[in-house]
């Protein structure tokens, strides 16, 4: 997968993408991130990229020249390499669609993705309704600019690419493509300060131990992401389970 990412904050991306899966997998050529800078797609002597807002108002907003400019370049450089169809233009923005597991894996299965990152007050209207083909927000907070949000997305989808991680399974096999959240986990030691790890654990008993993590994740959902378990897939014994426990009056104590 090919990930161009136009920005006026390149630098900001040195980080993340020179460490840990992320630098294997791009050392290992299964995914290609390209950082432009905005700004070097600007013809006047100042490399003016933001104006005044018509109408008034708060601050200043990206000149849709540059943008639009860039996102044509780097379409066409991919073309000549690939003849491929068009890519996803994502505009990250709190008015986006807000980002899943289930965006991520729908990402996941492009060949070249392109991401804009917004700063200042705002950005031209016509990018938005004219360029991107896509906006996504990854929640409900306004941040400095859209590069964060930019790296939460590739991190989400490059970590479901095949061979990025160990094995396939490992990407797939996680809490929120099951829609449960994750159970309690315990390594060394068996008692630290005095609290020990779950007795179930140390049993040996595997059909137990799968049981006991079931509920816990089950349990754990019910009390703190509520709206995921009506997507769940529960057995019906499962789902006895948890309207015994939504009946209850009184708080059970495993969900204390
Ligand atoms: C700032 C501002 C200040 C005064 C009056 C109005 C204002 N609007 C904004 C604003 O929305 N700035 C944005 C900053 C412009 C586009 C890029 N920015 C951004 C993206 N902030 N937060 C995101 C974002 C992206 C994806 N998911 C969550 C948040």
């Amino acid at each position: 997968m090919k990930i161009d990412i136009l920005t006026l904050f390149p630098q900001m991306f040195q980080g993340p993408f020179s460490e840990g899966i992320f630098k294997r997998a791009i050392d290992r050529k299964l995914v290609q991130v390209n950082i432009h800078n905005i700004r070097d797609y600007t013809h006047d002597r100042h490399h003016t990229v933001d104006d005044y807002a018509y109408g008034g108002g708060a601050g200043m907003l990206l000149k849709p020249e540059p943008i639009f400019e860039a996102v044509e370049k780097v379409k066409q450089d991919f073309h000549l390499e690939k003849g491929a169809k068009e890519p996803p233009v994502i505009l990250l923005s709190p008015q986006g669609r807000l980002f899943s597991q289930q965006i991520a894996e729908e990402l996941s299965g492009c060949i070249h993705l392109i991401l804009i990152c917004g700063r200042y007050e705002g950005i031209d209207e016509r990018v938005r309704e004219h360029l991107a083909t896509d906006e996504v927000s990854i929640g409900d907070y306004v941040l400095g600019g859209g590069e964060l949000a930019a790296m939460v997305v590739v991190d989400a989808v490059a970590r479901l690419l095949p061979g990025v991680l160990g094995s396939d399974a490992s990407a797939r096999d996680d809490s929120h493509t099951t829609r449960l959240l994750e159970y309690p986990q315990y390594t060394h030691p068996e008692v630290y300060r005095a609290w020990a790890v779950p007795e179930v654990l140390l049993s040996g008993n595997h059909a137990q131990i799968d049981k006991w993590r079931r509920q816990q994740a089950i349990l754990r959902t019910l009390k703190r992401r509520p709206d995921l378990l009506d997507k769940a897939e529960l057995s019906p014994e499962e789902r006895q389970l948890v309207d015994s426990f939504k009946k209850a009056k009184a708080t059970p104590e495993v969900l204390k």
